[in-house]
């Protein structure tokens, strides 16, 4: 019996078991965590508390018998972190800046996240051994959309004209943020996550002349970084909804694992086998919704991506925080039937 099902897999070792975690499985749909986030005000101060990340990592793995848990924070640590001002609004999101690049340092850096490595440590002791502790960031261009537009955006016009109009500033941005990414990662191993995952979630709305520079050399050089500093542990990358560019990304990169979209096609998610592990890419949507057509692609997942046993079965993107628990249940009984 494969004593961490999840690393095996990431190592190209398969599985005894179908590997599974889902994004955003921490807080979102549990009502435990609904629960637990009214003893916080403010959500940044809960993402600092080394009790409340512990409680909130465990949570969905009390519940389901995942074989990840990601460690419960949020991509914008990393701008709190280089002293950004950084709050969520209730039922709204994200209010990030306004953004001064003269302001932003690395000076209290390490001092500002180190909380979140203490709730590290806490979790790793605490956690089941066959679970794996997945530690992340956001990738660069997905930090800077929220940087620069400070706040959810249905499109990143302002973060593309940004660039466009102060290529120096750009540049000098993402080359502070690719940084950061590899700080904190390298903070994040050494306290005990035993992969890490790199949410470049708006990667698709980049402009096709900028991809390159934007997202296959942030990666890149995060990537390399990593392995050559820890070579055991594995990298997943979640370029969301860019299938097109998954070539330049495997051969350029220093990455194990590709986490699918809903909208790869299975043939691309195959194709990307040859190489990696892949992850994903159940759409969250039928999760939610359930029933026949739930059963009907859980099956379709295990029958096309995971007899190749390099397969982590997962969504394509976060679970919905409407998700009614019962489907839940009743893809674990799928899973593991
Ligand atoms: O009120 C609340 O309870 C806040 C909701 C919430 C939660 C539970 C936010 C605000 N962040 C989180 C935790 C979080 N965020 C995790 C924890 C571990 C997990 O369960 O996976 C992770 C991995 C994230 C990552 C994250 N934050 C991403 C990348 C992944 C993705 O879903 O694309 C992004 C884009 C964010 C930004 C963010 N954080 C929170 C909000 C509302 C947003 C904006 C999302 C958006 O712009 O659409």
């Amino acid at each position: 019996m494969k004593k961490k099902n999840l690393i095996s897999t990431l190592q190209g070792k398969g599985f005894d078991k179908i590997p599974i975690w889902l994004m955003r499985q921490a807080g979102r749909s549990l009502p435990e965590y609904r629960n637990f986030r009214k003893n916080f005000s403010n959500f940044m101060e809960m993402c600092l508390t080394p009790e409340a990340i512990c409680e909130i990592t465990l949570q969905p793995i009390r519940r389901y018998d995942y074989d990840g848990a990601i460690i419960f924070s949020d991509i914008l640590v990393i701008p709190y972190a280089l002293g950004m001002s950084v709050s969520f609004v209730e039922n709204e999101g994200p209010r990030l800046g306004p953004l001064n690049l003269d302001l932003l340092t690395f000076e209290n850096f390490d001092e500002n996240l180190s909380n979140i490595l203490v709730g590290i440590q806490k979790t790793k002791n605490k956690l089941p051994e066959n679970v794996t502790l997945i530690g992340f960031v956001g990738a660069p261009w997905t930090l800077s959309t929220y940087m620069i537009g400070g706040k959810t955006k249905k499109n990143f016009d302002d973060v593309i004209q940004f660039s466009l109009k102060f290529p120096q500033k750009y540049e000098t941005l993402m080359e502070i943020l690719t940084d950061a990414c590899i700080r904190f990662l390298c903070m994040q191993i050494e306290s005990g996550v035993e992969a890490v995952q790199i949410f470049d979630s708006w990667a698709s709305f980049v402009p096709d002349c900028f991809f390159d520079t934007w997202v296959i050399k942030p990666m890149e050089k995060i990537s390399n970084h990593l392995k050559r500093k820890y070579p055991h542990i594995p990298i997943i990358c979640f370029p969301k909804g860019i299938e097109a560019h998954i070539d330049q990304l495997v051969t350029l990169t220093d990455i194990n694992a590709l986490s699918f979209g809903s909208s790869a096609p299975i043939k691309t998610i195959i194709q990307a086998q040859k190489t990696h592990i892949t992850q994903g890419n159940l759409d969250p949507n039928i999760l939610c919704l359930g029933g026949e057509i739930l059963e009907k692609q859980v099956i379709r997942i295990q029958n096309e991506l995971l007899v190749s046993q390099r397969h982590i079965f997962n969504l394509g993107h976060g679970i919905l925080p409407d998700t009614p628990l019962e489907n839940v249940d009743k893809l674990f009984a799928l899973i593991r039937s």
